[in-house]
């Protein structure tokens, strides 16, 4: 079944890119960029790569944030991982980036969106591996830092009207910070044409995935796993076809679930007929790339080559790509 899952072409839907940075790029960085870290070495900071939840990891992976500083930063950040993912013979890509992360430490936005598009011209170019940008509201900050990060994504896209960002997504400390906070960011980008999605139901209750259904009118849920507590959400969601993009090992090693064995991705796909599309979150710290995410899956849960074929084309049926290129995938 893995060679199987070798050489089935794969869609990537849920992919932080900041989520790539290994421990040893994070310790050259930091280094090159005279950046302070709290952890000794690159095996005192892999071996801190045990979480209890979602907060415990956003804490490392803001920290290991700060290593980025200029355009080439991103751009190596981000050729790494699509030479890296190009190997798991993923053919499209729609990758999330926190700008805020970055412009709050002085970094200009376009530093980071010039490194990140100028990766993804190249994959094209070599591979003829197609992505797109989708820029992500940090929850935990006020909305009214996120609507400043919406006016500089507009403000970039009119000084570069080809640039590949698409859309708009809400991510970091999910618990408390319902989507309702935000739903004038996501109204003002809707107007301008962007794309929205927005993690719910990953730590956060199903109320955060109808919020974000109703209020953020998202075309994608990212995680959504816990839409199981409410039956009504579960046939809505099926009903609307409602893409879920599922992380399974992310889900694993933020303990969302104890084991493999019991993620409910089968259930979700076979007994509910939902949209559920397989991704790997933040790969660098979850144990695995897109590949690894597809292989786990399927071994604990006894996946068909049949129920892996209909995962990898509901990443395409989900992606923000056109009818037609969506029929060059298929
Ligand atoms: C994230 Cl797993 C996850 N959840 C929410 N926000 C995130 N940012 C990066 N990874
Ligand atoms: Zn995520």
């Amino acid at each position: 079944m893995d060679s199987f899952i070798d050489i089935l072409p794969k869609v990537e839907l849920h992919l932080h890119i900041e989520g790539t940075l290994e421990p040893e790029t994070v310790f050259q960085l930091a280094q090159k960029n005279n950046v302070t870290l709290s952890h000794a070495s690159v095996e005192d900071l892999r071996s801190a790569y045990q979480f209890e939840n979602l907060q415990q990891f956003l804490d490392l992976y803001y920290q290991a944030c700060a290593v980025l500083v200029t355009q080439d930063d991103f751009y190596q950040m981000t050729m790494a991982f699509l030479t890296r993912v190009h190997q798991d013979n993923l053919v499209h890509l729609e990758l999330f980036v926190d700008p805020q992360s970055h412009t709050d430490r002085g970094v200009a936005y376009e530093v980071v969106i010039n490194g990140i598009w100028q990766a993804m011209k190249e994959a094209q170019e070599n591979w003829g591996m197609t992505s797109k940008i989708i820029v992500c509201v940090l929850r935990h900050l006020s909305p009214e830092m996120g609507m400043e990060m919406l006016d500089q994504t507009l403000e970039y896209l009119k000084q570069h009207p080809t640039a590949p960002i698409v859309g708009i997504g809400l991510d970091s400390s999910e618990k408390n910070r319902p989507p309702n906070l935000f739903q004038d960011i996501f109204a003002k980008a809707r107007d301008h044409g962007l794309k929205a999605v927005s993690h719910a139901g990953e730590e956060g209750p199903p109320s955060y995935i109808t919020e974000s259904l109703d209020l953020l009118k998202v075309h994608r849920v990212d995680h959504g796993v816990r839409c199981l507590e409410d039956m009504d959400l579960v046939k809505r969601l099926s009903q609307l076809r409602m893409p879920l993009t599922v992380c399974p090992n992310s889900n694993i090693r933020l303990c969302v679930f104890d084991k493999m064995e019991d993620h409910t991705l089968k259930v979700l796909l076979e007994e509910h007929d939902l949209c559920v599309t397989i991704n790997s979150d933040d790969p660098a710290y979850f144990g695995g790339y897109i590949g690894e995410n597809y292989k786990n899956v399927a071994n604990a849960l006894k996946l068909s080559k049949e129920q892996l074929v209909k995962l990898a084309k509901n990443g395409i049926e989900a992606s923000f790509l056109t009818e037609e290129e969506k029929g060059t995938l298929y």
